[in-house]
């Protein structure tokens, strides 16, 4: 990995083992991972550290972890090309972003949309992790020294406080971080829920019906898609005001490839109950290898264990680095 440090910029990203990864996190995120780890030096976390800012329940939580690890192999994460580790494993994480707690403002992260959001969603638990999350994600990025974070809309305020974290301590201490850059993937599909598609696709969505996961059985794809919301307009096309079939044209042209004005012209005079079936079949495709990849990959927990250990130790050596660069400006004695 050093080496390649030096000729390919360096990708971070991470996602939460908070249910089962979703077609939202596969579209708008994973696949993306995927064709990074082509051309980048790519470290991707399962970031379950930052899960118990909303209370799981252990065993469920427990199976989430390995599940996830075991989907986003399957999805197409390659252990050979990129780093993918569990963050809970890595000790430099909550020790780097103890550190920059102490160097983010109050008012900072009082500030940031998600903690509102999520402060209103689990109002009998506003924590104090809650809160500080962007500080726990500045340190999985500035750990690594990435260059690029891949980013949805939905995390650009994330980004920009990490960066301004990172600014704010090479302004006392000289050049310890990288600030990263916003990376926005080409072809970032935003999926929304299938119920409400207004709010985005969740994994932690209570309604199962709003969500496909990569889990799902093709039986179960196909109802969802059947119940999916529209309008009563009737026609296929992408307008204001017609947000079901608008996400519905995003997932299938995401999964096929195909333009909106194709899929408007292949649909025209065509009913919604068509255009349902054929988007769920294209979905039931699209995740069929991943799924059988996913049985596979679940049943041998040996492999499992060895691509995260393997990945985790990488991880360890690496953010070490940074984390006692970080240390020593500030003045600790190091062991
Ligand atoms: N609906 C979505 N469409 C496109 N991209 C999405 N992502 C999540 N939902 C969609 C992207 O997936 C990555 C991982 O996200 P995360 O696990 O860190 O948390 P999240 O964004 O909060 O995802 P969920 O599924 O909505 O989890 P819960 O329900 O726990 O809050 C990110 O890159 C995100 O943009």
């Amino acid at each position: 990995m050093e080496q390649q440090t030096e000729k390919k910029k360096i990708v971070f990203s991470a996602i939460q083992p908070s249910g089962t990864i979703t077609l939202g996190n596969y579209l708008g995120a994973i696949k993306n991972w995927t064709v990074m780890q082509e051309e980048y030096n790519c470290i991707y976390a399962l970031a379950d550290l930052h899960t118990i800012t909303v209370r799981q329940t252990p065993a469920t939580f427990r199976k989430n972890i390995l599940d996830a690890y075991a989907s986003i192999l399957a999805c197409g994460i390659d252990a050979e090309k990129s780093v993918f580790f569990i963050q809970s494993h890595v000790t430099t994480h909550a020790q780097l972003a103890w550190l920059l707690n102490c160097y983010t403002q109050f008012g900072e992260l009082s500030r940031m949309t998600q903690f509102k959001d999520k402060s209103a969603k689990h109002a009998d638990n506003v924590n104090a992790g809650l809160f500080t999350y962007p500080t726990l994600m500045a340190a999985d990025i500035l750990l690594y020294q990435a260059d690029m974070v891949p980013v949805g809309a939905d995390q650009k305020q994330h980004l920009e406080i990490t960066r301004n974290i990172a600014e704010r301590f090479n302004g006392i201490y000289g050049n310890v971080f990288k600030v990263p850059e916003a990376y926005i993937p080409k072809n970032g599909a935003r999926v929304m829920s299938l119920q409400d598609p207004t709010k985005k696709m969740s994994k932690s969505d209570e309604n199962v019906n709003a969500c496909v996961t990569l889990m799902d059985s093709p039986e179960t794809i196909m109802k969802k898609f059947k119940r999916a919301v529209t309008d009563s307009e009737a026609i296929v096309r992408y307008a204001d005001g017609k947000e079901g079939i608008n996400n519905l044209m995003g997932i299938y042209s995401a999964v096929t490839g195909l333009s909106f004005e194709q899929i408007e012209k292949d649909f025209d005079g065509k009913g919604y109950g068509d255009f349902k079936t054929t988007v769920g079949e294209a979905v039931v495709e699209a995740l069929r290898p991943i799924r059988e990849r996913y049985e596979k990959y679940i049943a041998d927990k040996a492999y499992l264990q060895e691509c995260y250990t393997k990945a985790d130790e990488i991880a360890q050596k690496f953010s070490q680095r940074t984390l006692d660069k970080a240390m020593k400006k500030v003045g600790y004695v190091l062991k």
